[in-house]
Parts: C-alpha cells; sequence; structure tokens
C-alpha cells in the first residue's frame, strides 16, 4: 500500500490496533523507497515529508513515531540512491519481521501468567493480548474471557469472534458492566498504544475505568506491551496527545439537540500505581523498569 493509502487507511481505522499502525507506516516507507528516484535530494525530501505524513494520521500511538524511526535510521547519511534504498527497505523489512515476533513472544511470555481456569477480562481488541489468551488455550488451559464493547467502535466485536473462533468460551459485555463483571475475573490484560517513562499506559479510553475496578477487587492488572510501545519523548517531559475523534462516532446530529456536545476522547490513562505488571517481549517488567529499559533501547537515538 503506497504512503497515502496508509495514510487514507489508518485515518479510517481500516488500519488500527498499535502494532498494525506502526507496521503499515514501515511497510508504506519501504514501498516508496522502491520507487524510481531522480536525484538522493529529492528522494531524501520526499520520504521525509512521508514520514510527516503518515505521523499525522493519529497522534497517539508512539509505535508509528518508532516503527518509523527504526525504518529512516542511517537515512539521512546515506549519499546514493542505491545505498538509500537498499537502507530503507531492509530496515522496514526488519521492523515488521521483529515487531511481529515481539507480539508472539508477549503471547508465549504472558500466557503463563493465565492459569487453567481462569476468567480474563480485556478491553478493546488487542493483537498482543489475543496472542496470550490463544497460547494459554493453545497449551490446553480451560478458559473464560470477558470481551468489552469499547464503544464507540466496538472493537470488542473483533475480540470477541476471534477468540471463539478458536474455540475459547468469550462472552461480550457492555463498558458499564466492568465493575460488576470483575467479581467473576481473575485476572485483567489489556494492551496499550504508548507506555511513557514513569510507567503510565495509555490505551483505549476506558482502559483506566477497568484498572481501578481491579485494584478495588484485587484483580491482578496486566498490560501487554512491545517496547516500541515506549515512548522516548516522554523522558524529556513530553505529554502524550489523547487522539479525539467525530462527534459522529458516538450520536449522529438527528439524536440529539444542537446545543448538545459530544466529547469523544479515544484513549485514556492508566498511572503505574494500578499496574501489576507490563508483558514485553523482552519479559515481564514492572511499570518502574521502564525508564531503565527506554534508557537501554532508545539512549543513543535522536528521539526527535
Ligand atoms: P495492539 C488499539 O487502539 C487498542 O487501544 C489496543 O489496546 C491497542 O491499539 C494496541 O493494540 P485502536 O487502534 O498493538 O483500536 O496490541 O484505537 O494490536
Amino acid at each position: 500500500m503506497n504512503v497515502d493509502d496508509t495514510v487514507r487507511a489508518i485515518k479510517d481505522m481500516e488500519i488500527r490496533g498499535a502494532g498494525y499502525i506502526a507496521r503499515a507506516g514501515a511497510a508504506a516507507i519501504g514501498e516508496m523507497a522502491g520507487s524510481h528516484w531522480k536525484d538522493i535530494g529529492t528522494m531524501k525530501k520526499d520520504i521525509l515529508s512521508a514520514k510527516e505524513k503518515l505521523l499525522s494520521s493519529r497522534p497517539t500511538a508512539v509505535s508509528l513515531l518508532n516503527g518509523l524511526l527504526f525504518t529512516l535510521k542511517g537515512f539521512e547519511e546515506c549519499s546514493d540512491i542505491s545505498e538509500a534504498k537498499e537502507l530503507l527497505i531492509r530496515n522496514s523489512e526488519e521492523f515488521i519481521k521483529e515487531s511481529n515476533e515481539a507480539v508472539r513472544k508477549i503471547g508465549v511470555i504472558g500466557s503463563r501468567r493465565i492459569k487453567d481456569g481462569a476468567a480474563i477480562m480485556t478491553h478493546c481488541n488487542s493483537s498482543a493480548v489475543l496472542e496470550c489468551i490463544k497460547e494459554a488455550h493453545r497449551n490446553g488451559k480451560e478458559l473464560k474471557v470477558y470481551a468489552t464493547e469499547s464503544r464507540p467502535w466496538r472493537q470488542g466485536i473483533l475480540t470477541a469472534n476471534d477468540l471463539a473462533k478458536e474455540g475459547i468460551d468469550v462472552t461480550l459485555i457492555i463498558d458499564s458492566a466492568v465493575r460488576s463483571v470483575m467479581k467473576r475475573t481473575d485476572i485483567v490484560i489489556v494492551g496499550s498504544d504508548t507506555i511513557t517513562s514513569n510507567g503510565a499506559v495509555i490505551n483505549k479510553i476506558g482502559t483506566s475505568q477497568l484498572a481501578l475496578a481491579a485494584n478495588e477487587a484485587r484483580v491482578p492488572f496486566l498490560v501487554c506491551g512491545e517496547t516500541y510501545k515506549m515512548s522516548p519523548q516522554t523522558l524529556f517531559g513530553d505529554t502524550v496527545t489523547i487522539e479525539e475523534r467525530d462527534m459522529g462516532e458516538i450520536a449522529g446530529k438527528s439524536d440529539i439537540a444542537s446545543s448538545v456536545k459530544v466529547f469523544n476522547p479515544v484513549f485514556d490513562s492508566t498511572p503505574a500505581k494500578y499496574i501489576d505488571g507490563i508483558v514485553t517481549e523482552l519479559g515481564i517488567v514492572s511499570p518502574g523498569s521502564v525508564y531503565g529499559i527506554m534508557i537501554e533501547r532508545f539512549g543513543r537515538m535522536d528521539v526527535r
């Protein structure tokens, strides 16, 4: 898919999920690099403006920025077209491979925290969470999953259908049933769009409600996140922009009086104190370890 189609598909949520968005961005740059270029100057200018265009598609998930930074690593130092093409295509393929591999590893590592007979609650639709649940199921564990509807896009339906296809016992619940159903839940596992340097997790709106309800009911709360969901910018005090989407996703103009305002934030932040562990491809880490991992992983990178 070319850059413009990728940007449109991400904006329209045809491509969604923080990991998918990152891989799609890397793939679009890889594809663009393979085009015919007149000179290296034009190539650099166009590729860097494509990066900005991709970044403007959705503002919250840092995975997209990290995927693009990975893909563009060394590009500005390239002195000829063939060297630059080769570098971008190789970086793009490597990011996609590592990203898929990270999700698979998270599945294996996270599944170990799921006990036989467990009732799991999850929110929205995270490929990393689905991998954990499916891996536990493949290992013969009897599971029961509560999938929240996740208004307004109702990605919980995707989660429920996907798990049902695997033969997993899954129940769809509305978002406001979370606190009530928490009494029947043994573990909550959610995905992440961005993880900040102080161990807070930005994920689908409503995630923090699950965390509070889990905390109140003393139910363990796990987050799945590849290390490219960690935001190095937050090391410098930058805050994460929370995407706000169109009011039409919540209510049509004819459903409400013209004076009614609609506020549609897409993500929220769950503070580190409500998170028992973050399942990464490196292992399960405490929210407090995120800072050290970021320094190690991104320390020498130009993160801006
Ligand atoms: P994976 C999704 O956002 C959800 O918030 C989900 O938890 C997160 O991305 C991570 O998904 P959206 O794109 O990377 O549906 O684990 O707004 O697939």
